[in-house]
């Protein structure tokens, strides 16, 4: 058994089903100050892991029926941004 845990604490049992990589392109970020409004309400986010942001980008791994792509987009389009594109390949 694998345990890990969430960037938001969770822990997530066994192994890595249900994980896929996730690549955003998101639009309406300009600067560092953007990144880590997308990053702060990503980590937010259970069952979200691995996350890497750059202006434009989001790169992570989400349990896909903890953070699916309809919340990965709300989660964005929140904090004032838009999500143009999500690339999902297996984790
Ligand atoms: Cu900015």
């Amino acid at each position: 058994m694998v345990a890990r845990r969430t960037l938001a604490g969770e822990r997530i049992s066994g192994y890595a089903r249900g994980m896929r990589n996730a690549t955003l392109a998101i639009d309406g970020m300009t600067c560092g100050g953007c990144v880590m409004s997308v990053k702060r309400v990503l980590e937010r986010l259970p069952g979200v892991t691995a996350l890497q942001v750059d202006v434009g980008e989001a790169r992570l791994t989400a349990d896909e029926a903890l953070a699916p792509e309809a919340t990965l987009r709300a989660t964005i389009e929140r904090a004032g941004f838009t999500v143009e594109e999500i690339d999902w390949s297996p984790a």
